[in-house]
């Protein structure tokens, strides 16, 4: 990735909106940018916005646009950056890209500008990663792990642990230097206790993974249930549209299902399934089979009783199976209760929406219950990069520890407190090598 050209990309995603918007960065963004609209640009301001027109290299009028200039080191790269915001159709988008192309700039890669940023020193790498997380951030929950690490919480922590590691290898280093003068910097107690302080906080960062590591995830809510239940309809009420047929007829569903929904800032995929029953036909046999299945690879469980029916045999055998941890029952068809069908779980209607807004309720309740509520400046390790930055860390810092409880000598020590310290600042971007850079940005989007 060239640091001398500019390059350019659309940075919108892809499809229709009010705006679109083309972004350069680059030491001739300004040249190339004022080639493609009707005003000259290298006589305007730096941070204003502008009102003109956008042509191709004929000088064909595209579309009327604003145009945004931010020079080198006031911008996201740090370099000239310019930005077009024109109508938001997809073509158009592509049109005025294809004349910052004629004009001299080449196509941006996937996290080029966010590498950029990284490289002239805007952004460090923890947070560039944050970005990545906040772009496609799931939950609310992710999304505020990714604003806390884009603020740089992630960075200072790491920051100060090093501090605190320096200072005992510069400490250490001292007593080799200087051993005639018989000075005592710290007490093999002392060196114990502050290690032994760092070595905790990293072991609370590295457990932190856990969370951090599924905080992103969809939630694997499946539907299951005997024939007729309800299960297609109250797919379809949490989705909000007719994502699965439904039908009187039992056995209508035969495959597998899936729509993803938004519940208070968490994401569930919810999957629909064949009805449990005992059959012959082929097809449907194979659908139960994906049925189970399902419910056995989901996160949740809904399982869905008929309220306008006594309960089988069936349902009762497979109800008892299932891990009431990973639960929730529902009776369906409250609008139609049978005296006999006791009823179970929480009661809802997915022909009159009753009972919907408490089922949502229940499910986010499971999620918050699984996660732990997360505080609000939490910081948490959530890049399986950072995860093993801290683990080998703390490796280091470990045969340190034991080697001062042995009596042995700092000087035989101090170099692996300096490993540490070089493997967590590959966590912040520095000690860290091109093959790594171009794999963290090579998950960027285009434009970004
Ligand atoms: N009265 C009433 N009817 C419902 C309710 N939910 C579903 N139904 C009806 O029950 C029938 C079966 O609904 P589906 O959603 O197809 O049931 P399913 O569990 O997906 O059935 P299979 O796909 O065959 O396993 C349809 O006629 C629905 O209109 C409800 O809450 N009240
Ligand atoms: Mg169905």
């Amino acid at each position: 990735m060239s640091e001398k050209k500019t390059i350019t990309a659309i940075a919108t995603p892809p499809g229709d909106g009010g705006v679109g918007i083309i972004r350069l960065s680059g030491p001739n963004a300004v040249l190339v940018a004022s080639k493609v609209v009707l005003f000259d640009l290298k006589k305007g301001d730096t941070h204003k916005v502008y009102f003109t027109k956008a042509v191709d290299c004929n000088g064909e009028v595209l579309d009327e646009v604003l145009i945004f200039k931010m020079c080198s080191p006031r911008s996201f790269t740090g370099e000239d950056v310019v930005e077009i915001q024109c109508h938001g159709g997809q073509l158009i988008c592509k049109k005025i890209l294809e004349s910052t192309l004629d004009a001299g700039a080449v196509p941006a890669l996937p996290g080029e500008f966010t590498l950029r940023a990284f490289m002239n020193g805007k952004i460090d790498l923890a947070k560039a990663e944050s970005i990545q997380m906040l772009i496609h951030a799931k939950n609310s929950s992710a999304l505020m792990v990714a604003k806390n690490q884009l603020e740089g919480h992630l960075s200072e922590k790491i920051l100060h642990l090093q501090e605190q590691l320096f200072y005992l290898a510069a400490v250490m280093e001292a007593s080799v230097d200087y051993p005639e003068e018989g000075l005592e910097f710290l007490s093999n107690e002392e060196y114990l206790d502050q290690l032994g302080s760092v070595i905790k906080s990293l072991k609370r960062l590295r457990d932190s993974f856990f969370t951090g590591s599924t905080l992103n995830t969809s939630t694997k809510l499946c539907l299951l249930g005997a024939p007729n239940v309800g299960k297609s309809s109250l797919l379809n009420a949490l989705m909000q549209k007719e994502r699965a047929i439904v039908t009187p007829i039992a056995g209508t569903t035969r495959d597998l299902i899936e729509g993803e929904i938004q519940l208070f800032g968490h994401h569930f995929t919810l999957i629909d399934t064949a009805g449990i029953r005992q059959t012959d036909e082929v097809i449907e046999q194979e659908g139960i089979r994906r049925s189970l299945s399902a419910k056995d690879s989901s996160d949740l469980v809904l399982f869905i009783l008929d309220g306008s029916r006594p309960r089988t045999l069936i349902e009762t055998e497979l109800l008892n199976k299932t891990d009431p941890a990973k639960t929730i029952v529902v009776t369906n068809k409250s609008d139609l209760m049978h005296p006999g069908s006791e009823p179970k779980g929480v009661l809802v209607s997915a022909k009159n929406l009753s009972g919907i807004d408490l089922l949502q309720k229940l499910l986010v309740d499971w999620i918050e219950n699984q996660n732990g509520k997360l505080s609000k400046d939490e910081v948490i390790l959530v890049q399986k990069r950072h995860f093993e930055a801290v683990e080998t860390a703390l490796d280091f810092l470990d045969t340190v520890y034991l080697g001062l409880e042995a009596g042995i000598g700092g000087e035989l020590l101090v170099m692996d407190i300096k490993a540490a310290i070089h493997s967590l600042a590959t966590i912040i971007g520095r000690n860290v090598t091109e093959e790594v850079l171009n794999q963290i940005f090579s998950h960027f989007c285009v434009g970004k």
